[in-house]
């Protein structure tokens, strides 16, 4: 297929999810009033941004496995490594270099507002003393709780504690589709009996970590179903009414794209996954991209492929810009040390967010359409012939009153025309050092005469403050 009927068919599929996922309800939703609703949403769509941790017995051997090394956190499906020979690598868990403290302080040191851990991915480890099974940290040389230290140590430095958990569970005998390789299962299988499990899990979990999210996954495969999805959803959120539930918690996320293709599913978010939704959903319609740091979730000791922090920065604006949050995963070792190279990515972000948060926090997506934050045209040079620029890119935000445009490659001419903006200017001035920027304004939109020097290297940051509440701009803006 050449490349741009590629991208017809990406935006084809993508416009196919509008309509439903604009509609996106969910059952409990009947009963909590939409004020309820925004209310309980509330710190989530301030925060933006927040940690994903993958991190488990699979970081023993760290993505390699019989010469083959692009494993991770499938390494027992992908290897069909006997469970018996798997929970072996228990035996060698002892990250005793994991310090809850350093955890959140950079996730913090990021910007990051929350975190959300693996309690349990698809092999069925619990990263906690679950008293139901003796399958997880309880059963390795490790005799702490790493949910525990988290959960305190989040509450102390002010991160919101979440937990990801995985449906699927490669390990557990009741899990509705066995493995050949699954050597230690008896019986047959039993749904009931593993939702069960699930449920008195789900509620140890809330009950001595207090979760603000419970972030769903491995929901796919078929034994899992629409019906067990609501019952589970309805059941945790009577355990807290204020916890917040993604999407995979039921079965219609459309794959990787991850929004909800069933207004009757249930899920307060939908969970684009290694991708950015090239526009955002309205509002009501909450959704986070979710992102590696390299090319694995868990940790691999081979993959080197770390996004650079105009990347990961350019990805928060872009989502930011769209309404969306932005989850990016850190893939701890063994020891129990986040990569060297996340954290100095990570830090290198809160540098940006130190001087700029105020573009991302708590800001609505942009009111010029997502395609505006895509400019390429012609533009004169300083000696006044035509000269055809590189596509702009640059994204918005806003806030009541308020625009920010966020400035990828800086103007050469230093001239930055913004179309069909029709609300009046009071001001503007650039977010880093608050110096005003001059701006001629027409019923066409608003020229902003701009330093030669952009204040960034990576995203520049003006601020626009109008008269109206809410910006107006002409419909079709042709930038
Ligand atoms: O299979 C998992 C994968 O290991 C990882 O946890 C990602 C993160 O969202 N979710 C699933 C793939 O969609």
């Amino acid at each position: 297929m050449k490349a741009k009927q590629l991208v017809v068919a990406v935006a084809l599929a993508w416009a196919a999810l509008l309509p439903v996922a604009k509609a996106q309800t969910n059952l409990v939703s009947q009963v909590e009033t939409k004020a309820q609703h925004d209310a309980r949403m509330e710190w989530w769509r301030e925060a933006k941004f927040g940690m994903f941790i993958h991190w488990g017995v699979y970081s023993v051997p760290a993505g390699e496995w019989n010469g083959q090394t692009n494993y991770a956190e499938w390494i027992m499906e992908q290897g069909q490594i006997p469970v018996s020979r798997y929970e072996q690598f228990a035996q060698e868990f002892n990250p005793v270099k994991f310090d809850a403290k350093m955890f959140v302080k950079t996730a913090k040191g990021a910007g990051m507002k929350y975190m959300v851990i693996t309690s349990k991915h698809h092999d069925g480890f619990c990263l906690w003393p679950s008293a139901l099974t003796d399958w997880g940290i309880k059963s390795t040389p490790f005799q702490r709780d790493p949910l525990r230290e988290l959960s305190e140590e989040c509450r102390r430095q002010g991160l919101k504690f979440c937990v990801y958990y995985s449906i699927m569970d490669w390990h557990n005998s009741d899990w509705g589709t066995r493995r050949a390789w699954n050597d230690v299962a008896t019986g047959t299988p039993d749904m009931d009996h593993y939702t069960d499990y699930m449920k008195g899990q789900l509620k140890e979990l809330i009950t001595n970590y207090h979760p603000c999210v419970l972030w769903f996954d491995g929901e796919w495969e078929s034994p899992w179903t629409h019906a067990r999805g609501v019952d589970l959803y309805n059941y945790l959120r009577t355990l807290d009414p204020k916890l917040i539930i993604n999407n995979r918690v039921d079965k219609a996320r459309a794959g990787m794209a991850g929004m909800s293709t069933d207004a009757a599913a249930v899920g307060d978010f939908g969970t684009p996954e290694q991708q950015i939704p090239p526009a955002g959903f309205g509002p009501g319609v909450d959704w986070e991209s979710c992102m590696t740091l390299n090319d694995h979730w868990g940790y691999n000791q081979h993959d080197n492929q770390w996004k650079t922090p105009a990347t990961i920065i350019q990805n928060l604006c872009d989502i930011a810009s769209k309404g969306g949050n932005y989850l990016l995963n850190v893939g701890p070792t063994s020891e129990g040390l986040i990569p060297p190279p996340s954290v100095e990515r990570l830090a290198e972000v809160g540098e940006w967010m130190k001087v700029n948060r105020e573009a991302i926090y708590g800001s609505g997506p942009t009111p010029f359409g997502a395609e505006a934050g895509k400019f390429s045209g012609v533009e004169k040079d300083k000696d006044g012939k035509p000269k055809f620029i590189p596509a702009w890119d640059w994204r918005c935000t806003s806030k009541p009153g308020k625009l920010y445009v966020m400035i990828f490659n800086w103007p050469v001419t230093g001239k930055f025309e913004l179309a069909g903006l029709q609300s009046k200017i009071k001001r503007v001035w650039l977010l880093a050092n608050h110096k005003e920027v001059a701006f001629h304004q027409t019923a066409a939109g608003v020229t902003l005469d701009l330093p030669a020097a952009a204040p960034d290297k990576i995203a520049s940051v003006v601020c626009i403050e109008i008269t109206d509440k809410i910006a107006r701009v002409a419909a079709h803006s042709t930038l």
